[in-house]
C-alpha cells in the first residue's frame, strides 16, 4: 500500500470488526441482511450514526463479483470484506478461534499452531487494512476490534502514517509465560503497537500486555501511566471495562410476560455460548455436589442452563456438546424423581423478552467461566433483577469479577466451593441480597455501554502523553547484573545511532556531549570502544576523530584497532575495481536526487532525496546491483551493495572479540552493541545470548536486539551511564 499522510479533522469514525453489524445470508440467490443483536453493535451503531463513517467487516457469506450489500439508506458506509471458504477455515476457525482464542483464555493445550493458518490470518488482516485505508484519512479515528484483527493496525499505519488508530480486545490478554508460546508473538505485539490507544477490559490484561511488550520487544514501558515507548512513538494502553445497555435490559425485564404460575422450585440460571471457556461441565458437577452436600435442595432447585450453539464446525466444540449431553443425562439420571429433575438444558438461542424474563425470575445466576474477557451475562442478569433480588455467583476468572465485587465469587475449577456458593446464594436473607444487588445495579447502570463508548472515544482524542526521560536507575536495571565487574567491549554504529539521520551523510556530525562521553569511555582501563559503520573506514575515523578507539568500516570488511594488527577481508580486495564499475552502471538510476557513494569494497546508492514513490527506481537499482554480482541490502532510504562473501557486522564483531580476548572471550568481557539499521541486525543475531544489544529508532520493523532505544538521546543516556559506572575490580 502506498503511504499517505493527510489526516482528517472531521469526526467520522471508521470501525473494523470481524463481523459487520448484520449478517448476510443468501436466500434463493438473493442476499438478505439479518441484524446482529449483540450489545456491542447496539452501542457502536449510534456513535457511528451520529458522527458518520464506515463499518468494515466480513458479511458472513462469500460475495460474488460485483455483488454489493451496502444500501443508500445506510446511515454510514458499509464496506464488506469478502472471504473465501478456505480463508474462513484458516483465518477464522483456524488462527482466530483455534489458536488465539484458547491461548488467550489460558488453555494452551487446546491451541494448535499451524503456519498456513497464520499466513492466511496475515493475508486477511492486510485485506481489512486495505479496505480501511481510504476511510482512515477521512476519519478522526479508526477503531479496530478484537483478536481477529490484531495485525491490521500495523498495515494501516504503513498506508496512513498519520491516521489515529485504536484497538480494543474483547478477550483476555494472557500473561507472558503463555503468550510467548505463540510462534508469531512479536508480530502480534507490533500489530497492536501501531495504534495510538490499545484498550482492554481490565487492568490485569493491560499489565500482561505491557509485560509482553517489555519482555519480548525490549520496549520501555511506564506501568503506572500505561505508556509504551515503541521506537520513539508513544502508545497508550488502558482498561475500559465494557458495560451493557442497562436501560434496555431493565425495561425489557419489566415488560416481559410474567410466568403463569410461580412454581415451588428455585431456579439457578446459566446462560452461555456453548464454549469450553464457559465452564459448563464444571457447573453441572457443582450442582451435583450441591445435591450431595445439601440434600435439602433435592426436589426444590433446578439448574436452567441455556446454551447458544457456537462454532459447531470445530471438533472441540462438538466434543464439548457431547460431554455436556452426557453429564446432564448422568446427573438427571442420578437424582430425578417422578416429578422433578435437577437440570433443564436448552441448546438454542432464545428471543430477548424470554431471556430477560428468565434473568428476572432466576433466584441465582451461575456465571462461572474458566476464563472470560469480561462476561456480559453477569451484567444482563443484574440489570434484569427488577423484582425480589436474586444472587450472582461469579467466577473470579471473568473480567467482570474485577468490578462486580458484591457477587459471590468462586474459583470455577473448585467444584466444592461452587457448590457451597450456590447453597449460600439459595439461603441468603433478603437484606443481604438487597444490599449486594443494589450495589451491583447502581454500578452497571452508571457504567453502561454508552458510557463505555464515550470514555473510549474521549481517551482516543486525548494527548497520549510522554514517558518520563530515561533514568540512570532504569539503565542500571538493564545492565548492572549483566556487566557485574567485567570489562566492557562496546560496539557502536555511527549514523542513526550516535547521530540523528540527516538528508546527506556528510552532515551527520557527533554532538560535543556524545564525543566527550565516548572519549571518557575510551580512556577507562576497563572499557574498549569500537565504532562499526557501513561507511568507509577512513570516513568514519575522520568523523569521530578520537584516539584509542577501534574503527570498523564497510560493515566490518576493514578494521583498525589500537591493540590489534589491521584487518582487511582478503576476498573483499577482489571487489575493489568492481565497485568502480558498479558505480558507473548505477548512473542510470541516479536521477531525481538519487546518488551513489563508492566506499572502496562496498557502495551505497542513496534515494532519500527522491520525491514521491521511489519503488520502481529502487527495484531497478536492486537489479543492477545483483546483476553485477553484489548483494543488495536495504538500509535507511538506501541500498547497500556488498561483496557476497558471507561477511557482515556480526562476523566483524566476533573477529575483533576473538582477536582481542581469545576464543574464551565471553569469560573475559561483557559486550554491548548499539545500532539502528538492518545491517546491525546481523550483529544482533550473531551476538544473541552473548551480548546486550540495543536497536535504536522507529520500531515498525522487528528486531533481534534485546532492547529498543527511542533515539540518539537515549543512546547518549546509556553511554553516559557506562562512563559513570564504578571502575571494574575497584
Ligand atoms: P462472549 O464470549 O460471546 O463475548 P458474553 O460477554 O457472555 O460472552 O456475551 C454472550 C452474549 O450472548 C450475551 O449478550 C448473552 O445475552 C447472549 N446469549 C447467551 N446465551 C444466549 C441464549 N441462549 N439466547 C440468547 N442470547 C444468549 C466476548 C468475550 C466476553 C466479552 C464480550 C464483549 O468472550 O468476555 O464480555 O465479548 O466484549
Amino acid at each position: 500500500m502506498a503511504p499517505s499522510s493527510k489526516r482528517s479533522s472531521g469526526r467520522a469514525l471508521c470501525v473494523l470488526s470481524n463481523r459487520l453489524p448484520f449478517t448476510v445470508q443468501r436466500n434463493r440467490g438473493r442476499l438478505e441482511r439479518k441484524p446482529s443483536t449483540g450489545g456491542l453493535v447496539k452501542a457502536l451503531e449510534p456513535a457511528l450514526r451520529k458522527r458518520g463513517g464506515t463499518w468494515i467487516g466480513w458479511p458472513g457469506v462469500e460475495l460474488r463479483r460485483g455483488e454489493r450489500i451496502g444500501s443508500s439508506k445506510d446511515p454510514y458506509k458499509v464496506v464488506p470484506v469478502s472471504l473465501s471458504e478456505t480463508e474462513v477455515a484458516r483465518y477464522y476457525h483456524g488462527f482466530s478461534n483455534g489458536t488465539l482464542w484458547p491461548l488467550f483464555h489460558s488453555l494452551p493445550a487446546r491451541a494448535h499452531f499451524d503456519r498456513r493458518d497464520w499466513i492466511t490470518y496475515e493475508k486477511v488482516n492486510v485485506r481489512f487494512a486495505e479496505a480501511a485505508a481510504a476511510s482512515a484519512l477521512e476519519s478522526e479515528l479508526v477503531w479496530v476490534h478484537d483478536y481477529h484483527l490484531m495485525l491490521s493496525p500495523h498495515h494501516l499505519r504503513e498506508a496512513a502514517p498519520d491516521a489515529r488508530l485504536a484497538f480494543f480486545l474483547h478477550i483476555p490478554f494472557p500473561p507472558w509465560d503463555l503468550f510467548r508460546l505463540l510462534p508469531w508473538d512479536r508480530d502480534l505485539l507490533r500489530g497492536l503497537l501501531a495504534c495510538d490507544l490499545v484498550g482492554f477490559h481490565v487492568d490485569g490484561y493491560v499489565q500482561n500486555f505491557l509485560d509482553c511488550v517489555e519482555k519480548r520487544l525490549g520496549a520501555r514501558v511506564d506501568r503506572a501511566a500505561g505508556l509504551v515507548d515503541y521506537g520513539g512513538r508513544v502508545v497508550k494502553a488502558g482498561a475500559f471495562p465494557l458495560g451493557i445497555d442497562f436501560d434496555m435490559f431493565e425495561e425489557s425485564a419489566q415488560s416481559a410476560p410474567q410466568p403463569k404460575s410461580h412454581g415451588a422450585e428455585r431456579v439457578i440460571l446459566g446462560v452461555d455460548r456453548l464454549d469450553y471457556t464457559k465452564g459448563i461441565p464444571q457447573r453441572i458437577r457443582g450442582l451435583e455436589r450441591l445435591l450431595e452436600l445439601h440434600p435439602r435442595h433435592r426436589g426444590g432447585v433446578v439448574l436452567l442452563q441455556l446454551a447458544v450453539p457456537s462454532r459447531s464446525q470445530v471438533s472441540d466444540y462438538r466434543d464439548l456438546k457431547r460431554e455436556i449431553d452426557e453429564l446432564v443425562g448422568r446427573v438427571n439420571g442420578r437424582f430425578a424423581t417422578d416429578t422433578w429433575s435437577p437440570i433443564r438444558y436448552l441448546y438454542r438461542t432464545v428471543p430477548l423478552d424470554r431471556l430477560t424474563a428468565m434473568y428476572r425470575d432466576a433466584d441465582v445466576a451461575l456465571v462461572t467461566p474458566l476464563r472470560d474477557g469480561m462476561n456480559l451475562v453477569a451484567k444482563e442478569f443484574v440489570a434484569c433483577q427488577v423484582d425480589d433480588p436474586g444472587v450472582l455467583v461469579l467466577s473470579e476468572l471473568a473480567g467482570a469479577a474485577s468490578t462486580m465485587r458484591e457477587a459471590l465469587q468462586v474459583n470455577p475449577y473448585n467444584i466444592d466451593e461452587t457448590a457451597e456458593a450456590m447453597h449460600r446464594a439459595l439461603t441468603m436473607d433478603e437484606t443481604e441480597r438487597r444490599s449486594r444487588m443494589g450495589a451491583l445495579r447502581r454500578r452497571e447502570r452508571r457504567d453502561n455501554v454508552h458510557a463505555w463508548v464515550s470514555h473510549f472515544l474521549d481517551e482516543s482524542r486525548a494527548d497520549t502523553g510522554e514517558l518520563t526521560p530515561l533514568t540512570d536507575e532504569e539503565i542500571g536495571s538493564w545492565l548492572t547484573s549483566y556487566l557485574q565487574s567485567y570489562r566492557v567491549s562496546l560496539f557502536l554504529d555511527y549514523d542513526g545511532t550516535l547521530t540523528p539521520l540527516v538528508d546527506h551523510p556528510s552532515k551527520a556530525r557527533l554532538s560535543d556531549e556524545i564525543r566527550q562521553t565516548i572519549a571518557h569511555l575510551a580512556k577507562r582501563d576497563d572499557t574498549e570502544v569500537a565504532i562499526i559503520s557501513g561507511r568507509a573506514l577512513a570516513d568514519v575515523r575522520e568523523l569521530v576523530d578520537l584516539p584509542g578507539l577501534t574503527y570498523a568500516g564497510n560493515h566490518g570488511l576493514e578494521v583498525e584497532a589500537p591493540d590489534l594488527p589491521p584487518f582487511r577481508h582478503e576476498d573483499a580486495e577482489h571487489y575493489h575495481h568492481r565497485v568502480v564499475e558498479l558505480a558507473e552502471a548505477l548512473d542510470e538510476v541516479c536521477s531525481g536526487g538519487a546518488w551513489v557513494e563508492p566506499k572502496g569494497h562496498t557502495l551505497t546508492w542513496h534515494y532519500r532525496a527522491v520525491r514521491g514513490d521511489a519503488g520502481a527506481l529502487l527495484e531497478h537499482a536492486r537489479q543492477i546491483i545483483e546483476g553485477s554480482g553484489f548483494q543488495a541490502r536495504e538500509a535507511h532510504k538506501a541500498l547497500e551493495a556488498r561483496p557476497p562473501i558471507g561477511w557482515d557486522k556480526g562476523r566483524a564483531v566476533l573477529h575483533v572479540l576473538r582477536a582481542r580476548y581469545g576464543p574464551g572471550w565471553p569469560e573475559q568481557a561483557r559486550v554491548i552493541y548499539v545500532g539502528d539499521d538492518h545491517t546491525d541486525e546481523d550483529a544482533f543475531r550473531q551476538l544473541a545470548g552473548m551480548a546486550m544489544t540495543f536497536r535504536v529508532g522507529p520500531a515498525e520493523t522487528l528486531t533481534a536486539a534485546r532492547r529498543r532505544l527511542a533515539n540518539v538521546d537515549a543512546v547518549a543516556a546509556v553511554l553516559s551511564w557506562l562512563a559513570k559506572r564504578p571502575v571494574a575490580g575497584a
